[in-house]
């Protein structure tokens, strides 16, 4: 088997990446070692940046969340039983997110492949990347019981934060850089209306919690816990006390209870991988960088990076320089970081540190009723939250 980029991992950043592979005319193979059900289903990401949306409609992938998905153009602060909202387009000059979910990103992508695009295997598992160094780098994946080579001239690792990818990258190129998070989300979904219109961030003595939502009749939300909880520790009355009592407002708004339809826990951590490039192997997504949820940025980052590969390429292409190529992982990297330290910031001012003294919580405070006081601080904020430029 022979394609001019083999791709690992059917992700939202495998999948955008073999989307403006083919848009550009560029031929791709998706190796993806779940089944299609699997990918469509994991829940994860809702939150799309602007750049994101605009990525998605550009590659004509855009028109069922421009039906479906909800334009927000703000989020609620919530602390000392107080509420502060942080309005993105007065801040940003008109720029906003849309709430649509990371399934449903993969599920539209997924049917324009099956439809339009090349090969996408599900149940491929890549065991290596090989040759990287070389014109001709290769991927061993495991096929329907069988040992396949995929050759390539170019592989992109897009095979999430426990795939195979990165360690073809020889360990003295390679430099990481890591933090973890003493405390965990413990993530439901729940057959209720969302009981605010926009997504909430609370900051609050016993933990933090999260409001969001996945349609006008699903909430999302989420809860601090350690780390190591065991989703099925907590009762549904158990949850739903908890996190009336983080979201509780001294002018008494009132969460709406429902049934839980899905429960899990998520553990929190910051990770980046340097370079993200070796020979012809290019790192993306997850598979490159992890950040904390709280900042909303993971598949935002995943989208950056693809389109950054795919535009170099299309470049090497178009005019024979390697120019944009050999600069992917520092044009990628510069973005990176300003996600991480944003991420970073949203989670250590709104999370309880074990631990914590009350110098420390006063401190979060502070920092909370700058945002709320000052234009400057909230711009920061919101420019952070609707996305760093592409370019
Ligand atoms: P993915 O989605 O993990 O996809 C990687 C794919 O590679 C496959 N794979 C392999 N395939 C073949 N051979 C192998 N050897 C393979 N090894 C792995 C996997 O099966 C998988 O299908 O990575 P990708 O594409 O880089 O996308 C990244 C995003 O999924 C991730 O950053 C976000 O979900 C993070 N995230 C959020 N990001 C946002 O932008 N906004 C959010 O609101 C947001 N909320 C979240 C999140 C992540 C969360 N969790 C569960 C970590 C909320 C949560 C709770
Ligand atoms: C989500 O809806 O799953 C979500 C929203 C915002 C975040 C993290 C997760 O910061």
């Amino acid at each position: 088997m022979r394609t001019t980029v083999g791709i690992i991992g059917a992700g939202p950043a495998g999948l955008l990446l073999a989307r403006l592979l083919h848009n550009a005319g560029i031929d791709s193979v998706v190796l993806e070692s779940r089944d299609r059900a699997y990918v469509e289903q994991r829940q994860r990401a809702g939150i799309l940046e602007q750049g994101t949306v605009d990525v998605l409609r550009a590659a004509g992938a855009g028109e069922r969340m421009d039906r479906e998905g909800l334009r927000h153009d703000g989020i609620e602060l919530r602390y000392d039983r107080r509420r502060h909202r942080i309005d993105f387009p007065a801040l940003t000059g008109g720029r906003s997110v849309m709430v649509y979910a990371q399934t449903e990103v993969c599920k539209d992508l997924i049917a324009l492949q099956l439809k339009e695009g090349g090969p996408l295997l599900f149940g491929a598992q890549a065991l290596a990347v090989e040759g990287a160094e070389s014109d001709s780098p290769r991927v061993r994946f495991r096929h329907e019981g069988r040992e396949s080579v995929l050759e390539c001239d170019y592989v992109v690792g897009c095979d999430g934060s426990w795939g195979v990818a990165r360690t073809a990258v020889p360990a003295e190129l390679t430099r990481t850089f890591e933090r973890t998070y003493p405390f965990a989300w413990l993530g439901i979904l729940a057959d209720v209306a969302p009981s605010h219109d926009e997504l909430v961030y609370a900051r609050h003595d016993r933990g933090f919690a999260l409001l969001s939502m996945r349609s006008p009749s699903v909430s999302r939300l989420y809860l601090q816990v350690p780390e190591g909880t065991d989703a099925e520790a907590w009762s549904d009355e158990e949850i739903w006390r908890e996190l009336e009592r983080r979201f509780e407002t001294a002018d008494g708004w009132r969460l709406e209870r429902g049934p839980i339809t899905q429960k899990s826990v998520t553990p929190m951590r910051s990770y980046v991988h340097e370079p993200m490039r070796h020979g012809r192997l290019f790192l993306a997504g997850d598979a490159a960088h992890i950040v904390p949820p709280t900042g909303a940025k993971g598949l935002n980052l995943a989208v950056g990076d693809v389109v950054t590969f795919a535009r170099a390429l299309a470049h090497r292409r178009e005019t024979g320089s390697q120019e944009l190529l050999d600069a992917y992982s520092r044009t990628c990297l510069r973005r990176v970081w300003q996600a991480e330290r944003f991420s970073y910031e949203m989670t250590t001012t709104l999370h309880r540190t074990p631990g914590a003294t009350p110098f420390d919580d006063r401190l979060q405070l502070a920092r909370l009723e700058r945002i709320a006081s000052s234009r400057a601080a909230a711009t920061d904020l919101a420019e952070g939250y609707t996305g760093f430029p592409l370019d």
